[in-house]
This record gives structure tokens, sequence and C-alpha cells, in this order.
């Protein structure tokens, strides 16, 4: 296989709704799209989830276009076989800037599944017909409207939620969203926003409401406060930001630090560690489940793929098209089907077609890079 053409778009989408976390407010989301074609015409897409501004982790948009375009895409072209595992080991030497690591290694694994016409579950030895799904719900302005929008969800199917929490925004969101719905599945994510010492106030209301999972609440170098907070919990504790790579994971399993992993292809650079993740996840009995970034169908769809593998069997963040965008940059859109789960695309590749049309109205800016 022989690349013939990168084309890098920046693109901003309006989300259909606010999305609101305890580090901020997205209204839009902005983010490149990178097209492989190969010399044969094949395709490939990927997505960077950079944000604008280096709030969920260092990366941001303008950091990532920087690094592909002066380091990360003239590595591309030098590869003699540009396949994901190449194009990884060639980039490893340049630290951290996974998510746009990432978008290059998810491209080049849609390109590797649509020249060989099969999907991309498949070539990542993906089991299953559809993946579980749920939703992840914003801060919201009041209670009654956090009430109310759970319930909308709920209405349109999902089967688990997730509240986004911050300091000031967590035992009575959980209190008056339980009190509603005394049966559901529900999960916090606070984005590290509390400070160690939180560790008996998280642990009382998560208790008291029956909370299942409690993701990612200190920072992402404290390991320790995590593993207090795990130690006999009826709830099970994720970690997010704090697992990069194998090394993070190794160091965060051995202190008993997390009881549920959420592997975001974006932060760990890549559908190859992803999986690597996961697998070593599972081997210490600690199920993993994927994590979203407000992506557009490019992204989730790439996302859908690795969720369709045996480790991910708690129900991952990935949400029906119109949950996030009006209208998405891929067709078919992704809908909510039966029993809270989203169907895995059987077509080659990602399993989905990019819509030009609508990408192109969103275009802020377009490069394209030869070898
Ligand atoms: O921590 O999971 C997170 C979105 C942006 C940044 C961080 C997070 C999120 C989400 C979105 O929770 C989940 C989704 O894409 O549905
Ligand atoms: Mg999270």
């Amino acid at each position: 296989m022989r690349l013939a053409s990168l084309r890098l778009d920046e693109v901003e989408l309006p989300l259909v709704e606010p999305f609101e976390t305890s580090f901020g407010v997205e209204r839009s989301r902005r983010f490149l799209l990178i097209r492989l074609t190969s010399t044969d015409g094949v395709e490939g897409w990927g997505e960077c989830a950079a944000a604008v501004d280096p709030l969920y982790s260092s990366e941001s948009v303008a950091t990532a276009q920087w690094i592909l375009w002066e380091r990360f895409i003239p590595a591309l072209f030098r590869l003699p076989d540009p396949t994901p595992e190449a194009f990884s080991r060639a980039v490893e030497r340049f630290r951290g800037n996974r998510m746009a690591k990432a978008a290059v290694e998810i491209a080049l694994h849609d390109l590797r599944a649509r020249a060989a016409d099969h999907s991309l579950s498949r070539a990542l030895g993906g089991r299953r017909g559809r993946v579980r799904v749920g939703v992840s719900v914003g801060i919201q302005p009041t209670l009654p409207k956090l009430v109310r929008r759970v319930g909308q969800y709920l209405d349109d199917g999902y089967g688990r939620i997730k509240l986004k929490v911050r300091p000031g925004w967590d035992s009575q969101c959980v209190e008056a969203v339980r009190r509603e719905y005394p049966d559901i599945e529900l999960w916090v994510d606070a984005n590290q926003a509390y400070p160690v010492s939180a560790v008996p106030a998280i642990r009382a209301w998560a208790e008291r409401f029956s909370v299942a999972q409690v993701e990612q609440p200190f920072a992402e170098r404290s390991i320790r406060a995590h593993a207090e907070l795990a130690r006999g919990a009826p709830f099970r504790v994720c970690l997010d930001e704090t697992i990069v790579d194998d090394a993070s994971l190794d160091d965060a399993l051995s202190a008993r630090a997390l009881t549920s992993l959420n592997v975001k292809v974006a932060r760990v650079g890549g559908l190859g560690t992803g999986l690597r993740l996961a697998r070593a996840a599972a081997r210490r009995s600690v199920p993993a489940w994927v994590g979203g970034m407000l992506e557009s169908g490019i992204g989730r769809a790439h996302n859908v793929a690795l969720a369709s593998t045996a480790p991910f069997v708690l129900s991952s963040d990935l949400s029906a098209s119109d949950r996030y965008y009006r209208e998405d940059l891929t067709d078919p859109p992704f809908v909510l089907g039966p029993g809270s789960t989203l169907e895995v695309p059987r077509g080659p590749g990602i399993g989905v077609e990019v819509v030009e049309r609508v990408l192109r109205r969103h275009r802020r800016a377009t490069r394209t890079f030869r070898p």
C-alpha cells in the first residue's frame, strides 16, 4: 500500500446543546479530520479529538495541527509500509501529543480495513454486532432541568446515565435524579475536579444514592487518592485522564486505583494501544468501556469498532448522532437501537460514508499534503 495524499480539514460543528463539564462549556466542537488516499484510490478517515482549549488534556487544535504539519505527516510519508503499527513506532519518540497521533493511526486502520474489504470491527477481532451504550449528561443550569434532561434520555432509550459532577454539583444532583428514577444505572464523572481530601464526602453520597461508578474525581497524577476511594467501595472507581499508556495503567492497577477503565482512542494515541490497554486490564479482572470526546460520526465509528471487541464489557459513552449534532458528518447516522445499543457497521473500514457536502459546509480550513 502506498499513500498518494493526506488531506487535513479543520471543521467546526455546532452541538445540539451546550456540553458543560467541571472544566468548562463547549457549544460547538472544532476538530481536525484526516483523509488518507492510497495510490489505488482507497480512502481512510481519522479525527483528532483535541479541543480549542487544553482543558481536558494539554493538547489543543493548534498544538495538534502544528505537530501533524511539522512532524507526524512527514514521518508518515517516510514509511515504506504505512501501517498503523509502523506509524505508532515512528512517532513514539515524540512525547505526548497522543490525540494527534491517534488521528493518523485510526485513519491508517480505516484505510487498511477498506483496502482488505472488511470492517474495522472485524480487523480488530470484534465479535459483537451491537455495542451497549449510555449517555453522558453535562452540568445543567438547575436541578429540575437536569432531572428533565435525564428523563428525556431515558425516554430516548438510554439504559445508563453518566452525570458530569463537580464540587457544588454532586450530592444534590445525584439525589434529585435518584429520587425520580430509583432503578437506573447511574455513573458520575468529575474530570479531576476534587481535592484528595474529598474521599470521604464522595464515598458518602456515592454510596447513599447507589452510584455504580465514580470516574476520575482526582487529578491525573493522584493515583493514591483514587486507590483510597476504591478500597472496599460498593461502586467502581474508573480512571480516564490518568491512563495514557501501558506504564500508567500498570502502576494504577498495581496500586488498585481503578476497578473500571475508560479507554479513549484519542487519549491513548490510537486503536492499537486502546485495545492493548483494555486487554491488560481484563487480565487483572478490571472491566473496560469506550469513552467519548463528543466525536463526529468519523471518530464515533472508530470507537464503536473498538467497543465491539471482547474486553469492552461495560456500556460505552457512544450515543446516537442526534445527541451531539443535528447533522453528522457520516451517513448513515448512528441511531439508538434496542437495549440501549448502537449497531456495529459491517461495511468496509469504519463502515459509514463521510458526507463531503456536510463536511465542506462546516469547514474552516483545508490543506493537502503529498509524499
Ligand atoms: O471525561 O468523558 C469525559 C467529553 C469531553 C471531554 C471529556 C469527557 C467527555 C464526555 C463525552 O464525557 C462523552 C461522549 O462523547 O458521549
Ligand atoms: Mg471522563
